[in-house]
This record gives structure tokens, sequence and C-alpha cells, in this order.
């Protein structure tokens, strides 16, 4: 296999991106950071990319910080301690803005363990599918840390205060069918099945409006700050736009000459 941190392979309008450091089941390194984010601004910018798929090489999905990375392992003594605001404020958060700006749907496809960060990183995608022995670790009270890559935001949004409390500070692991179970994830699917399962849901996005989709996702999040007033607002000024676009006048009228619609914004 490659020695490349992430692998993209392309199957027509899906591409997939490949967390490749399979011996520290994909933990995070300031190099693989790079890779991702240049792997997912490349898809942004690529108009023949309708849905991308985050998984990753061998049996984890990703195991967070790579503890270590000499960016953040802890100093020696005597040497002054490391900051890791730094890594957060340049390679983390950059990284969940980068997943909640992408012009098309992001697929998390987890295939193993996904801890800590690499948890969050999932969790920030549109779709979460994981296969039956994949799980979900919030990792970080084990190591005195808080949960982070968006995890204070989205867990309580996603499972409500009491189970995100519970699991980011017991840290336990999480399966996969009891994380579909509670509403975490979208699905949890057969390890044989889940190539193939994500293939088929990629295919599905890749043909439907990505530019009303994307500003689905933007819509669900904001309207979490927003009173109900507010929210019907900005879904006005959503539809206004959305409305004058190619996708919109393309669906109905394939909707009334009852063909399939070609969706071609971005
Ligand atoms: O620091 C900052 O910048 C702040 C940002 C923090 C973000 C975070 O993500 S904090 C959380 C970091 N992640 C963790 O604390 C998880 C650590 N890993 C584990 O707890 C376990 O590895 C797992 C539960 C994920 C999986 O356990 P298991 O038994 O299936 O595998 P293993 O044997 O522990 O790991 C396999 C190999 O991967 C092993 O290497 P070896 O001994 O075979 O050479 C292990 O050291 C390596 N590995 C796993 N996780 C990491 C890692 N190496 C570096 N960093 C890791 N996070």
């Amino acid at each position: 296999m490659s020695d490349s941190l992430v692998l993209a392979t392309q199957q027509g309008p899906v591409l997939t991106l490949t967390l490749n450091r399979p011996a520290a089941l994909n933990s995070f390194t300031e190099g693989m950071h790079q890779a991702l984010r240049a792997g997912l601004d490349a898809a942004a910018a690529n108009p023949e990319v309708r849905c991308v798929v985050l998984t990753g090489a061998g049996r984890g999905f990703c195991a967070g910080q790579d503890l270590a990375d000499p960016m953040v392992a802890p100093a020696a003594p005597g040497e002054p301690p490391k900051d890791l605001a730094l890594a957060i404020n340049t390679l983390y958060k950059p990284l969940v803005q980068r997943l909640k700006s992408m012009p098309v749907p992001v697929i998390a496809a987890v295939n193993g363990v996904a801890a800590g960060a690499g948890a969050n990183l999932a969790l920030n995608c549109d779709f979460v599918l994981a296969g039956q022995s994949a799980s979900f670790i919030q990792a970080f009270a084990k190591i005195g840390l808080v949960p982070d890559t968006g995890g204070t935001w989205l867990l309580p949004r996603i499972v409500g205060r009491a189970r995100a409390l519970g699991l980011a500070m017991l840290g336990d692991k999480l399966p996969a069918a009891e994380a579909e179970r509670i509403g975490l994830i979208w699905k949890c699917v057969d390890d044989a099945a889940l190539a193939d399962e994500c293939a088929k849901l990629a295919q599905r996005l890749a043909a439907m409006p990505a530019k009303a989709l994307a500003a689905t996702r933007a819509a669900i999040d904001g309207a979490q700050a927003l009173t109900l007033d507010q929210a019907l607002d900005m879904e006005a000024a959503l539809q206004s736009q959305l409305g004058s676009a190619h996708d919109y006048l393309e669906g109905v009228a394939a909707f009334g000459a009852k063909r399939a619609p070609v969706f071609t914004d971005r």
C-alpha cells in the first residue's frame, strides 16, 4: 500500500479519502492533518466530486491525536510545557470548519475504533456509517483533557446532556450498534457490508442536489443557536437563494416530466 498519509480514490462522483497510518490506528500527526485537509480542499474545488467518504486503513478508523507526535507529546522535565491550543487552533479547528463548509455531503465509513478526535472527526460528518465491530470512545478524560474537535458542541446536541456527560466523563467504548441505538450515528451494518452500504449511500447522495444538501447542513446546525422566528427567516433567505438556482428549476421540471432529475449546482 502507498505510504501516503491519506489515500484518495475516485469512483465516478464519489471521492474516498482513507486515513493511512494503520500501525498507529490512523492517529493524527501534523502530516496526516495536512494531507487530509489537502484532500478535502481538492474535493471541494473539484466539480466532478459530489460526495466524499472518509474511512481508515487497517483495523481502526482513527485513534485521535497521535500522542507521540512532537507537537503535543508532554515536554521533558525542565522544559516549558507544550500549549495544546496550538494544535487545536491550527489543525483541529480548521479541519472541523473545512468539514462543515464542504459543498458536498461527507460520509464517515467507520471501519474500526474511533477514539478521541477520531470519534469527533466522524461525528462532524453528515452521515456516520459504522461496521458492527467499530466503536466510539470519547477518550479525552482518560488522559486529562476535555472533548475537542467539536465534541462539546456535538455530543449534547446529538444525544442529549446526560449521555454526552456519560460518554465524555467515563470515556467508555461505545459499540457501533449501541451508537446507532442512541442516535449518535446514522447506521451500524455488518462489517462485510460496510463498503457496499457506504457506496450505495454515496452514489445516492451524489445524484442529489449538492448545493441544497450543503445548505441543509448549514441550516440545521445554524438553527441550533436561533429562535424559531430567526430560523423561519433563515429558511426564507435560503429558499430565496435556492429557488432561483438551476437545481430547483431542474427538480420541478423533472417532477413534472416524470423523469429523473440531473442536478449540477454545487
Ligand atoms: O493533544 C492535543 O493536541 C489535543 C488534542 C487531542 C485530541 C485527541 O484525540 S486526545 C485523545 C487521543 N487518543 C487517545 O487517547 C486514544 C489512545 N488509544 C487507545 O486508547 C487505544 O489504542 C484504542 C482504544 C483506540 C485501541 O485499543 P487497541 O487495544 O485496539 O489497540 P492498541 O494496541 O492500544 O493500539 C494499536 C497501536 O496503535 C499501538 O501501537 P503499538 O504498540 O502496536 O506499536 C498503539 O500505541 C497505537 N496507538 C493507538 N492510539 C494511538 C496510538 N499511537 C499514538 N497515538 C494514539 N492516539
